[in-house]
């Protein structure tokens, strides 16, 4: 659920949005510069060679050729910023650092493409970005100054928050972005679960959990990209994403830093919630820079349900 901006706020513009968010200006700055980096993400996306980049990531997952030129965009942007200290792409296997610690400066982790496997079969993908006042990136999810994702779908669309509710700018015919959504908001609980990872691997309290939304009668909504699949949860503001643990992957699929601190940092500044099972997403520590979490997202009364089901299978 979302309050449809007023007509008169619908040609407001991401930067006089920003400014109204009460936040400095080299914040400001950062995420005009990732707004524009996305430009060039959108080309490459819509024109771009579909092929392998003959490289593989730190998770050993072959690298398109989308992935690597995606990445390097946002990378050269971030450094040409000026404001950015460290930065960690779920592309990269180090902490590139853009310049030396000092004042007004943030740290940047992001995935550059995410969902990139579905881009040759048409699907929407996303690029999401977790911003982090100074230069330390393995900060908890609740530090977080701001998070956004960009979702490259029949509309491309930006959503942010700097903390002070959640919003969504849509690019227009002239590919600037315009506000669009203005302090999204989520219902209590939803009707629509986005359920990842092969259900035959579910541990039991999983399991009862998925079978709990199905006898209420909740929709299976899932495209196996984590962008747009949030989108929908966050936009209807009546549903659930979940990937949980799984019996061969306990710690599931999700990267903390990359994609659950940014989307969980979105979805409770919208009312929602997130966790891993056991405790909110936001107060995990960060270990290292390809830490994986079980998750569970969205409506806050459907999330603390799955916690409910989880502590049950945990005591039998
Ligand atoms: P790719 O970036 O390799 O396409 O993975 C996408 C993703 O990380 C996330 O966007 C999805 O929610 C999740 O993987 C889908 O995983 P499954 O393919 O196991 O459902």
């Amino acid at each position: 659920m979302y309050r449809e901006a007023g007509k008169t706020r619908f040609q407001l513009d991401l930067r006089r949005h920003l400014r109204s968010q009460s936040i400095c200006d080299n914040l400001i700055h950062l995420i005009c510069e990732i707004a524009e980096a996305s430009k060039y993400v959108i080309n490459a996306v819509r024109t771009g060679d579909l092929g392998v980049a003959g490289t593989s990531n730190l998770y050993g997952e072959e690298q398109l050729a989308l992935d690597v030129l995606s990445d390097r965009i946002l990378r050269k942007r971030l450094i040409h910023s000026g404001v950015v200290c460290n930065i960690a792409s779920e592309e990269m296997d180090v902490v590139y650092q853009a310049q030396a610690e000092g004042p007004g400066l943030y740290s940047v982790a992001y995935d550059p493409l995410d969902g990139s496997s579905l881009v040759d079969v048409n699907l929407s993908i996303g690029t999401i970005i977790s911003i982090y006042k100074g230069c330390d990136i393995f900060q908890e999810g609740r530090k977080q100054v701001a998070a956004l994702y960009i979702l490259y779908g029949p509309r491309v669309s930006m959503v942010y928050s700097v903390g002070n509710g959640v919003h969504e700018f849509t690019m227009n015919s002239l590919m600037e972005y315009t506000l669009s959504r203005e302090n999204i908001f989520m219902e209590p609980a939803g009707d629509i679960h986005a359920p990842g990872g092969l259900r035959k691997k579910y541990t039991r309290g999983t399991e009862n959990f998925v079978s709990y939304l199905e006898g209420k009668g909740s929709k299976l909504r899932y495209s196996g990209g984590f962008v747009p699949d949030i989108n929908q949860v966050l936009m209807k503001g009546k549903g659930i994403f979940l990937y949980p643990a799984l019996k061969d992957a306990p710690k599931g699929k999700l990267r903390l830093l990359f994609e659950l601190n940014p989307m969980a940092f979105l979805i409770e500044h919208a009312g929602g919630s997130a966790s891993n099972g056991k405790i909110p997403i936001l107060d995990v520590k960060p270990e290292c820079l390809d830490h994986r979490e079980p998750v569970y997202i969205g409506c806050s009364e459907d999330v603390q349900k799955a916690v409910e089901f989880l502590a049950l299978e945990a005591d039998t």
